[in-house]
């Protein structure tokens, strides 16, 4: 077990069904640690670096522009496992398949408009966090309930 940051991005649908309210309870009902928030227009350049596994894809025109055409909200959290959980709560990429309990899976129908991106790996993590966030807009703070999240054994 280790203690983890992961990348989220409330992408332009999600911010347009007005579901970051819920998005954010949903992580934070989790147990996990809210360490970064912001809002942001990805420019080109940023979401070239952030898809860069899908540069050869068809669809990396459409998704960088559709990325790129309204302010989408970033977060950090963290916890034990945060990248697996993460994606966990988010669900699968297509939303009509997705498992329901899953954010996709109960607020999404698309592949493209899944609402919500999630890192898939902690260097992808690290990496992510980095084109969206400043050192300083990242926090380490004490999480006054996270003696009654995890035992003590699972916070070293
Ligand atoms: P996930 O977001 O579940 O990790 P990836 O990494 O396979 O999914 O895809 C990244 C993003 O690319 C997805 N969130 C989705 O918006 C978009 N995408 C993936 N596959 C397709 C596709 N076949 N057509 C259009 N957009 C896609």
């Amino acid at each position: 077990m280790s203690n983890a940051r992961t990348a989220v991005l409330v992408k332009p649908d999600g911010l347009q069904r007005g579901l970051i309210g819920e998005i954010i309870g949903r992580f934070e009902r989790k147990g996990l640690k809210l360490v970064g928030l912001k809002m942001v227009q990805m420019t080109d350049e940023m979401l070239s670096e952030w898809y860069v596994e899908h540069k050869d894809r068809s669809f990396f025109g459409d998704l960088k522009s559709f990325m790129g055409s309204m302010p989408i909200v970033a977060m950090a959290w963290e916890g034990v496992d945060a990248v697996p959980v993460v994606r966990k709560l988010v669900g699968t990429t297509l939303g009509r398949e997705a498992e329901a309990g899953s954010i996709r899976g109960d607020f999404g129908m698309s592949q493209q408009m899944n609402l919500i991106h999630a890192s898939s790996s902690d260097e992808d993590a690290a990496r992510e966090l980095k084109i969206v966030f400043k050192d300083n807009e990242l926090f380490g703070y004490q999480g006054a309930m996270e003696c009654v999240i995890y035992a003590e054994q699972e916070r070293k």
